[in-house]
């Protein structure tokens, strides 16, 4: 219990620093060109609130392999901008149609349609920048980390994920191992890669970066799971958190196969799976571990 407070508490801290980083990074991006409000709904979609877990995984991930924060922001701060930028455009009418996020309006509510689309298409392609002109990075590494973006938050990872989720739109029901393997395009490439990017930029041995990635995606998994989870209990809808919210859903979660014991369980060995794959660096990998229990028991 300690721990896990100790482990939310720095959390927290290292939002606030990724909070004014990402910050900083949009309001210089357009060099004064681009109109105030397409900033201000960038700000709007990237900035207040969230929790920040991708960036929080790189910088650990990069600090078991010798890589401190500084050197290891700028790719945190790469990935949050495309994180943020899948809920700008998540939530827009075309897609699920959401009104809220992080207790705030959605930025297609608070500006408009087209300016979401926008600020959307600006946080995504500041990312590649922000990993371009990484200070402190070597050319090599700075190109993996672009080309391993590039894949998992593309086609073959978060939009082919969410690609996927769409056109199960009126399928009633999707066989396991669809579920699966959508859900770790959609939601598991981006945190595979928090993982295995601090690996990357700290140009850990290939067979580090490989088991890193592999505790990403295990990871993964149980943030699904447990997203899942909670719109599965009525706690989520106490929350208002889905509970019926997602209209294209129907049995095409593992909550929704399996019920909720048999995902408590599942969420327990994807932890201890997560916790294996650290074995190897024992206690130096200790912030990892908590981040794995941290994701699977997640109340948010
Ligand atoms: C639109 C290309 C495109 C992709 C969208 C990730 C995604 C694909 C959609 C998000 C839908 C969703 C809410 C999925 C549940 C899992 C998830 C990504 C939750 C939000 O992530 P958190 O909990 O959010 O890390 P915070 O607010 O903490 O940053």
């Amino acid at each position: 219990m300690a721990a896990q407070t100790d482990f939310t508490q720095r959390l927290a801290a290292l939002a606030a620093r990724v909070e004014a980083a990402l910050a900083d990074a949009i309001d210089g991006s357009a060099g004064g060109r681009a109109p105030a409000r397409l900033i201000a709904a960038m700000r709007h979609g990237a900035l207040g609130g969230g929790k920040r877990l991708r960036p929080f995984l790189v910088i650990e991930s990069a600090a078991l392999f010798g890589a401190g924060e500084a050197t290891a922001m700028r790719a945190a701060l790469a990935l949050e901008c495309i994180h943020c930028y899948s809920l700008v455009h998540d939530d827009l009418p075309a897609m699920d149609d959401d009104m809220e996020r992080r207790g705030r309006p959605t930025v297609h509510v608070a500006y408009d349609e087209a300016t979401a689309i926008l600020a959307g298409d600006g946080l995504l392609t500041l990312a590649f920048g922000i990993l371009a002109e990484s200070d402190g990075l070597s050319a090599s590494a700075r190109l993996a980390l672009v080309s391993r973006l590039a894949s998992d938050a593309g086609t073959a990872g978060m939009v082919g994920g969410q690609a996927l989720d769409l056109s199960a739109e009126g399928v009633a029901e999707l066989p396991e191992a669809e579920i699966v393997s959508m859900q770790a395009m959609k939601t598991g490439a981006l945190i595979a890669f928090a993982a295995e990017a601090g690996a990357i930029l700290a140009e850990a041995p290939a067979e580090d970066r490989r088991r890193l990635r592999e505790f990403g995606e295990v990871i993964g998994l149980a943030f699904q799971l447990a997203d899942d989870l909670l719109d599965e209990t009525a706690e989520a809808a106490a929350l208002g958190k889905a509970a019926g919210k997602d209209r294209r859903r129907g049995k095409k979660t593992l909550p929704a196969l399996h019920g909720i014991d048999w995902t408590r369980r599942r969420l327990a060995e994807l932890v201890d799976e997560a916790e294996a794959l650290l074995a190897p660096y024992g206690a130096k990998a200790d912030t990892l571990r908590e981040a794995a229990r941290f994701v699977a028991n997640r109340r948010s």
